[in-house]
């Protein structure tokens, strides 16, 4: 790792950086920008802290490791002045099916099983072609501004990075607890940069932008506010749909009852005493943000926007597959089909147990 002890501080205005970014950001594909000046105090800090206690990360242990530095990532980085939060969307909406976990109400076992996946993973893995297009807006950065440093991660970092999109004046954080811009909706990934650039013209630490520095679509501006505003309103449609119930308002989502984790992130998989509840979905869930009226009303809106990045569409190859090459899919087919997606963080004895239970499910829902 480059040693970072040596950084200086460079400095610009979000009013400058807005100009370079309207440059920079079209042909590297990155629809949205924004900054927190750091250190910044997190304003969900206490929730966050409560979210851990209580064990709600669901054996995700990276998660509880280092609270400190994760709530604070200038006590390791002195050098850091602020943290650039980039976008890419990676989907214009999900169809009417997607809100039920018979994926698409699609109950044949035949169908394609690609309709079962989440739509973040169908394509090419988003830690490697947003960190590509984020590197090139930060190498472009660096070419206006001499000195200037950045170290960009998506995911792997120790960064809450939807608090930091929330405060860049990415969008707000909803119930379902994902980062909502007002108009283009939930489908997109979130990317984090520390950096030594000192900004005149943001908003006080702590304190949400009201828009980002640059955006394909403008948010509806408000006045930055404190307390943070939620534009759920009395709305608990993700709430309501969450087949497990993981989702609750006062104490977020519950990683231990969440399908993501059940079918991504735990190695047994689904708890035997509630994996019917798994349904046909076999990698991932959207349903939280199918049922979201904001991806609602961003779908209906999808015609007149730029389109979404081609790396996030389905991938070639897939319709090849069947649930049941799914069902004993080899280690090297695995690697084959999957070593460049996001499915890969699921392993084969991974996706051979979640196909398997897909098929007991929908065989059971057919009696
Ligand atoms: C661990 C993890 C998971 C876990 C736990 C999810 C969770 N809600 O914490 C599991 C495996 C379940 C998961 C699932 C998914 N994930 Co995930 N995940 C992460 C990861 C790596 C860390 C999240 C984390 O720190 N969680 C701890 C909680 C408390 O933090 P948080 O959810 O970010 O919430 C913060 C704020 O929302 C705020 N907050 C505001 N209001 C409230 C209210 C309450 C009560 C609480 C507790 C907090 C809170 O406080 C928190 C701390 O600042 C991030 C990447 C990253 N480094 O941030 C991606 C990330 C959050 N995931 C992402 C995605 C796409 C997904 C899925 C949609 C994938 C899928 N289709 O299956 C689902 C969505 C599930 C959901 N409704 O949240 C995106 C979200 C993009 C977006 N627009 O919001 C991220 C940012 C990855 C990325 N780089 O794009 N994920
Ligand atoms: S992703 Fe699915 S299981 Fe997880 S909270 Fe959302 S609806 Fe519930
Ligand atoms: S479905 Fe309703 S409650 Fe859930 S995030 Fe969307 S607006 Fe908020």
């Amino acid at each position: 790792m480059k040693n970072r002890d040596g950084i200086q501080t460079v400095s610009s205005s979000t009013h400058q950086l807005s100009d370079w970014l309207k440059d920079l950001c079209p042909p590297a594909g990155i629809e949205i920008v924004g900054a927190v000046s750091l250190p910044c105090p997190l304003p969900h800090h206490d929730q966050w802290m409560k979210w851990v206690e209580d064990g709600r990360h669901g054996g995700l242990e990276y998660l509880t490791r280092e609270p400190e530095n994760r709530a604070n990532p200038h006590l390791k980085n002195p050098w850091a002045k602020s943290i650039l939060v980039m976008a890419h969307r990676y989907t214009a909406g999900w169809p009417e099916g997607d809100k039920d976990p018979s994926a698409g109400g699609e109950m044949s076992l035949d169908g394609p099983w690609i309709r079962r996946v989440s739509r973040y993973a169908r394509g090419a893995d988003y830690h490697h072609v947003l960190l590509k297009s984020m590197k090139q807006v930060l190498r472009g950065l660096k070419g206006k501004i001499p000195g200037f440093e950045a170290f960009p991660s998506t995911d792997t970092g120790p960064y809450l990075e939807r608090e930091y999109a929330w405060l860049a004046g990415l969008g707000f954080l909803g119930h379902n607890q994902c980062l909502i811009h007002e108009k283009l909706g939930s489908g997109m990934f979130l990317g984090v940069a520390l950096t030594n650039l000192q900004l005149a013209g943001l908003p006080s630490p702590g304190v949400p932008a009201a828009d980002a520095l640059y955006t394909i679509e403008p948010r509806r501006r408000r006045p930055p506010t404190i307390p943070p505003v939620n534009l759920c309103g009395s709305c608990t449609r993700c709430l309501d749909a969450c087949p497990t119930k993981a989702l609750d308002i006062t104490k977020g989502l519950d990683a231990n009852l969440c399908l993501s984790s059940w079918s991504i992130e735990w190695r047994g998989g689904a708890p035997e005493e509630s994996a019917h509840l798994q349904g046909g979905l076999l990698f991932g869930c959207d349903i939280c943000q199918a049922v979201c009226p904001w991806n609602i009303r961003s779908a209906e809106r999808a015609q007149t926007l730029s389109g979404v990045n081609e790396a996030y569409n389905t991938l070639p190859g897939y319709e090849d597959l069947s649930l049941t090459d799914l069902e004993r899919i080899s280690p090297e087919d695995f690697r084959k089909q999957f070593k460049k997606t996001p499915i890969w963080r699921c392993h084969p004895e991974g996706m051979q147990r979640n196909a398997r239970l897909v098929r007991r499910n929908l065989e059971e829902d057919e009696k």
